[in-house]
Order: C-alpha cells, then sequence, then structure tokens
C-alpha cells in the first residue's frame, strides 16, 4: 500500500523522507522492496561489489542454509523451484540476485561504498551519513531523514587471539574469508573450531586434504534431519507448483514448527533434578534422541563419544544439523583435537600438553563479535551520543530489536535480540521489522513528523521483560558459553521470543510509544 501523502500544514515537504539503508543483504533489499512500493525515496549502501550480504562473503565449501529454504525466503516472492530443502550457498545467492533484478532494487544501491559514521542533527531532523568508497578514498556525506540499518550480526569475523597466530607461515584465513586461491587437495588442514561453519565446511572438505585436523574446544549438539541433503521430490515440486497454497501450506507448517516446536525444551524448569544436563522433560527427551543419533553414528567408539557429546543441555548453544560431521569424524585422515592449544609456530599448532600438529593450511571456523552489533560504524544520536556509548563495548539494546531512545528516525533491522536459536527463519523476522518500521515511516508522513524516538519507559520496561525471560532460559544455563551472551552473561544477539509471540509484537506499530515533532517544534 502506497503511503497516503497528505497535504502536510506544519510544513515537512512531500518527499522529505528520504532513508538511506545500509546492507544489499536479505534484510536491506526487503526494506528497500517494501519502500518502493510505498512510494518512498531510497538509496542502499552497500561496502560490497555487489549484492547479497552474508551469502555473498560466505564462500567456503559446503556453505548452506540449516533452516529449509521454503521458509528460508521471503513470503512475497516464493520461489517453488528450490531444487533442496537446504539449498547451497550459490543457489540462494541466485534467489537473491533474482529478488532484486524483479523487484527492480539494483538500481538504488550504491556499492563499494562503507558508512562510517551517521550523526543526527536536531535542528534539521536529519542523519548525515558519512561514507567512503570501500577501496579508499575521500569522504562524502549523504543526507536523509531516516537511516535503517541492514548489516547484519555476523559479518565480522572473529579471530582468536591464540600466541603465534601470525607467525604462521602458510595460508591462514577465516571461513567468512574463504582464500579460494589456496589449494587443500594433499594437504594438512587445521581448523579451528566446531560451530556451524565448520559443520559445514570440514565435511566439504575432508575427503580431498591429506590430513584434517579438527580442534574442538566444546561439542556442540548436532540433530540429524532426514531431508538435510535431500533435493526436493518431484512430486514435491510439481505439488508447489499446480495445487493452490500448497507453498504457503509448506511455509506455514515450517513457521509452526519454529514458532511452537521445541520452544518449552529451552525453559528452565526449578525443580528439574538433572539441572547440569537438561532443562526439564522435553530438553531431556531431546538429550537422549541426539545422544542416540551420535551413538548410532559413531558405533562404538567410545572415545570419539566421550569427546563429542556435550556436557552442558541442548540448545545451550547454537542446536547444529549433522552434516555427515560424526562420519566424517572416522574417516582415517580425520583427527579430532580436544586439548587446549598452546600456542601456534611457523608451522604448527602446539597443545597445552605438549604434542605438536604440524600442519600447511590454518581455517579459523571461529565465528563472528556478535555482540559489537553495528561496529564500526559511529552511530551519533541526540547530543552528540554515540551509540557504543548507549551501549558499551558488547550490550546492545533496543526496543524490539529495533530502535533506542536518543536515536530518533533511527531503526535497525536483525537488531540486538532478534537472532533465531530455537528454529524458524530469520527472513521471517527481517519481515516483521521491515513491516514495523514502514508503519513508522508511514506515521511520521502521514502526520507530518520530522522526528520520531521511541520513549526511555517503553525500551526499558521491554528490555527488563526480555532480561528476565532469557534468565530462564537455557542460554544463560552455567554450563553454556556461546556468542549470544555479552561477557557479563547477559543475552545480547539472541530472541527468547517464539516466531508468533515476535510477530504479534512487531505486528502493529503503536504511536504512543513515541515522541515525535513537527518540523521546528520540540518533541511531545
Ligand atoms: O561460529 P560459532 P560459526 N580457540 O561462533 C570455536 C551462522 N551460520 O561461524 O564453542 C578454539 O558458532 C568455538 O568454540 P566454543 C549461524 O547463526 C549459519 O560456526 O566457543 N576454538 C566454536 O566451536 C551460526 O550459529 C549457517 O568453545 C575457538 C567455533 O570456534 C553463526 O553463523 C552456517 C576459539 C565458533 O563457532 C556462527 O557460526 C554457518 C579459540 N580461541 C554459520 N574461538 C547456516 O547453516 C572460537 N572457537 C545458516
Amino acid at each position: 500500500r502506497a503511503v497516503h501523502w497528505r497535504r502536510d500544514p506544519a510544513g515537512l515537504p512531500v518527499g522529505a523522507m528520504q532513508v538511506v539503508i545500509v546492507g544489499a543483504g536479505f534484510a536491506g533489499l526487503c526494506m528497500g522492496i517494501r519502500l518502493k512500493q510505498m512510494g518512498i525515496p531510497f538509496t542502499i549502501l552497500e561496502k560490497n561489489p555487489t549484492v547479497g550480504g552474508t551469502w555473498l562473503e560466505n564462500r567456503y565449501p559446503g556453505c548452506a542454509v540449516d533452516t529449509p529454504n521454503h521458509f528460508f525466503s521471503y513470503s512475497f516472492a516464493p520461489n517453488h523451484a528450490w531444487t533442496r530443502h537446504f539449498s547451497q550457498r550459490p543457489e540462494i545467492h541466485r534467489y537473491i540476485e533474482d529478488c532484486f533484478e524483479r523487484f527492480d532494487i539494483r538500481r538504488y544501491v550504491r556499492f563499494g561504498v562503507e558508512v562510517t559514521r551517521a550523526a543526527f542533527d536536531e535542528a534539521t531532523a536529519r542523519w548525515a551519513v558519512t561514507i567512503r568508497p570501500s577501496a579508499g578514498g575521500a569522504e562524502e556525506s549523504l543526507s536523509c531523514r531516516a537511516l535503517v540499518t541492514a548489516v547484519g550480526q555476523l559479518n565480522r569475523p572473529a579471530i582468536p587471539s591464540i600466541p603465534g597466530l601470525d607467525d604462521f607461515k602458510g595460508p591462514l584465513f577465516h571461513t567468512a574469508r574463504w582464500d579460494e586461491a589456496v589449494p587443500l587437495a594433499g594437504k594438512r588442514v587445521a581448523m579451528i573450531g566446531t560451530g556451524a561453519s565448520a559443520m559445514q565446511a570440514a565435511p566439504a572438505i575432508a575427503p580431498e586434504v591429506a590430513e584434517l585436523v579438527v580442534f574442538q574446544r566444546t561439542p556442540h549438539w548436532a540433530v540429524h534431519n532426514p531431508n538435510y541433503h535431500k533435493t526436493v521430490s518431484a512430486g514435491n515440486l510439481w505439488c508447489l507448483e499446480h495445487i493452490p497454497y500448497f507453498g504457503q501450506w509448506l511455509r506455514f507448517q515450517l513457521f509452526w514448527a519454529g514458532s511452537d516446536g521445541f520452544h518449552a525444551s529451552l525453559q528452565v524448569d526449578p525443580d528439574w533434578t538433572q539441572p547440569d544436563l537438561s532443562l526439564n522433560e522435553a530438553n531431556h527427551r531431546m538429550r537422549e534422541m541426539l545422544t542416540e543419533h551420535v551413538r548410532k553414528e559413531l558405533a562404538g567408539d567410545e572415545d570419539l563419544l566421550a569427546k563429542v557429546i556435550p556436557g552442558y543441555p541442548p540448545y545451550g548453544k547454537r542446536m547444529l544439523r549433522d552434516n555427515h560431521w560424526y562420519r566424517m569424524l572416522k574417516r582415517p585422515n580425520v583427527t579430532l583435537e580436544t586439548a587446549q592449544i598452546e600456542r601456534i609456530t611457523e608451522n604448527a599448532i602446539v597443545m597445552r600438553d605438549g604434542r605438536v600438529h604440524e600442519v600447511d593450511v590454518i581455517i579459523l571456523a571461529t565465528g563472528f563479535q556478535a555482540s559489537k552489533m553495528l561496529a564500526p560504524m559511529e552511530i551519533a544520536g541526540r547530543g552528540g551520543r554515540t551509540i557504543r556509548a548507549a551501549w558499551g563495548e558488547d550490550d546492545p539494546r533496543a526496543y524490539l530489536g529495533i530502535t533506542a531512545p536518543g536515536f530518533p528516525n533511527f531503526f535497525m533491522i536483525y537488531g540486538p535480540n532478534t537472532n533465531l536459536a530455537h528454529g524458524g527463519s530469520i527472513i521471517f523476522h527481517h519481515e516483521c521489522q521491515v513491516r514495523y518500521i514502514c508503519q513508522a515511516l508511514r506515521e511520521m508522513v502521514e502526520e507530518g513528523y520530522a522526528s520520531l524516538e521511541v520513549r526511555p519507559e517503553v525500551h526499558d520496561a521491554y528490555n527488563h521483560l526480555l532480561d528476565e525471560t532469557c534468565r530462564r532460559m537455557v542460554w544463560t544455563h552455567p554450563g553454556v558459553t556461546s556468542w549470544y551472551k555479552n561477557k557479563a552473561n547477559r543475552v545480547t544477539v539472541t530472541s527468547p521470543w517464539r516466531l508468533l509471540d515476535y510477530w504479534k509484537l512487531t505486528q502493529h506499530f503503536v504511536p504512543a510509544e513515541f515522541r515525535a515533532a513537527r518540523p521546528g517544534e520540540p518533541m511531545q
């Protein structure tokens, strides 16, 4: 629905609502499509030379999605031709590219520019956005009424501070910066980390390398899904193509499973008798099911089994999908190393117990700096106060994960506490956030507001409830370390709400929760 451009007695000129979106991945594209449909002018700024965000940057072998694709795609752009239930990176990237073309968004994107700083000017109620070419060069400033960040949470690789890392003479790279020029065939390869990236990359390279040493600091739980490696059957493709609403029904089922499915198993039962291992009955049943799968896969290798069964409850860290991980560990050319790394030398990784693994290549599957949200951009709100000052080093907070007091006309997609850790599609979350932001912008245009800012008490009450809810969930379990939390053990990244709850929370923009001002007037 296009915005009804009310003739504005307060003087906000028609067309004064220019929006800058930072990021041309799934989230930025979604925002652009909706703004275009509303008739609101916008520009998307993208640091890379083309679209795709995380699906452009992560190019490691085996890179794929682990949310079913019929849900991990836009509700308004269903793709009935997914070849797999869990598609590989190239097919997902093609889908994103196709949407950019189909909705004619590419011409709104400025590629190869990084936003270094955005500052809100209270006199004009506009954001001044400073950009510079990604390849280096002179800075430039853009002005807009509203700023929307769509930069994701998982875009700055976490490089571990292992002593001697810089001494290594061979190739060394992070999974999200995969060096395709480095041949791995016949090489001795070290992979540090056993999270979602390693779970996909290691089994993909294991058959070609001479030796693969996987360095596991903590084991992760991984679930078996019979569809994970399957292509979509001809029967399903036919149904998707020919039966009305079949695609929506499939999507709804996946939504419902992600919404309700295992949410109960994440809640701490204070009376539970084995709190180290599980949280409640449902969580314990999950533990038994997962353990049974690993037992079957490792058939009798008790040493390996003892190393890979986590000591913390299921869902404490992100639940992985078994990508033939356990079978890979049984390969004769694969070693699972669980001792602590002491240091790295020019050609080896030395363990704390003195053992040495000589390797040719080191791959860091060590994750991302998720809690340092929006970094390295500097966002300065009212009074010049930066978001870093408001959040500290690693304590991001926002109302609904979208907006923060002191930062008028500023909206985030995939902001604090919006990551999904219990099933569901992050694209669904993006769509909830985009719909909410569009309603806020519509409110501004139709009411002639120059600025709009969430009330601090609304923000604080929401975050209080969120913290209380997270405290009763598996992520704050004392046996669990993860990137879902900051150094103070507060969950900053992940959403505690079921999909349905978040959909309801963001369904209607409530004007009373915001302060607003028409041009030249004080905030009310
Ligand atoms: O990163 P991670 P990831 N010494 O942080 C270990 C998304 N994603 O890139 O568990 C030794 O999960 C660390 O050990 P520990 C998805 O949301 C999605 O794998 O902290 N080890 C851990 O094993 C995912 O959750 C897909 O003890 C060190 C690993 O490195 C998120 O990205 C695919 C270490 C990091 O795991 C991040 O996944 C891929 C050190 N100093 C990624 N530092 C899909 O399928 C860290 N580790 C959609």
